[in-house]
């Protein structure tokens, strides 16, 4: 026999557990696309305590859709040993471009980084950063359905030793920074096409740009003022992986 309050209970109950666990993390990742969930992956097999925090529904962010919703990724040489650790199937198209169904990579995504122990919220917005004595010290969450219905509900914090701003395009974090405390960063904002310049300019765009806050993926060209690179996404996971790095480094 089923019964129907033993099942909340058990949802809220064990919801409730893990939420308080996470209110004091290592680090708090903003953004479950491909690099927010690449440097959640590797950090929580580095050994740290890893909430991420995604405002929508779905996990995946912009991957879902491949190129113009044809479901396909293109990845570049230099991350195939990601996609093999992931164990993502990809093939040839021809010399240095591989193919990827962009369906099965977030799913091969998600399952491998909850596997390594990284906690992911979904449904929580990032409103707002915690900052003591010139460091970012945690992030301020609220449900993305407050955000969206515009309720005047006050947000909850959450403690965490090092942010990694993955909110993709918008840079949503380093432009909460730059609002609120100034002079502490610029956002520069991201330039046209160019697959090439883009993929490079990634890497080194992916830094420390605040005291205790990493930028990685797409909202690292925005913040630096780097090319958008279209559907090839072995920059944003050799992004997460150095975000994991510097991270971890910082621990
Ligand atoms: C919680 C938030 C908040 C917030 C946003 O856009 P993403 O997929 O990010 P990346 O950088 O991992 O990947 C970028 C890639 O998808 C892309 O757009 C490319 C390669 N574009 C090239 C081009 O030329 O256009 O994911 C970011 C995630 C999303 O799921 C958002 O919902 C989430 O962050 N997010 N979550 N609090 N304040 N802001």
């Amino acid at each position: 026999m089923l019964d129907e309050v033993t099942i909340t209970r058990a949802i809220v109950e064990d919801f409730m557990k893990t939420f308080v666990e996470y209110t004091d993390v290592d680090v708090a990742i903003v953004g479950a696309g491909p690099s927010g969930m690449v440097a959640a992956k590797y950090l929580a097999e580095g050994g740290a305590k890893v909430a991420v925090f995604e405002r929508k529904l779905s996990v995946g962010g912009g991957m879902w859709g491949g190129g113009m919703m044809f479901p396909r990724i293109v990845i570049q040489d230099e991350a195939k040993h990601i996609l093999e650790d992931f164990e993502i199937h990809y093939w040839t198209h021809k010399d240095g471009y591989f193919l990827a169904n962009s369906i099965e990579v977030v799913g091969k995504l998600v399952s491998k980084t909850i596997a390594a122990g990284a906690e992911i919220f979904n449904l929580m917005s990032v409103e707002d950063v915690v900052i003591r004595d010139d460091k970012i010290t945690g992030v301020v969450i609220n449900w993305s359905a407050v955000e969206l219905a515009k309720l005047h509900v006050d947000p909850l914090s959450i403690r965490s030793k090092v942010v990694i701003d993955g909110t993709g395009h918008d840079a949503d974090v380093c432009r909460i920074v730059e609002r609120k405390i100034p002079g502490a960063l610029k956002v520069v904002g991201e330039k046209p096409m160019w697959a090439e310049v883009g993929e490079k300019f990634l890497l080194d765009a992916t830094k420390e740009v605040y005291p205790g806050l990493i930028v990685t993926g797409m909202a690292a060209n925005a913040v630096t003022g780097g090319p958008r690179m279209g559907p090839i996404f072995g920059g944003m996971m050799l992004s997460g992986e150095k975000a994991a790095k510097l991270a971890l480094s910082k621990l």
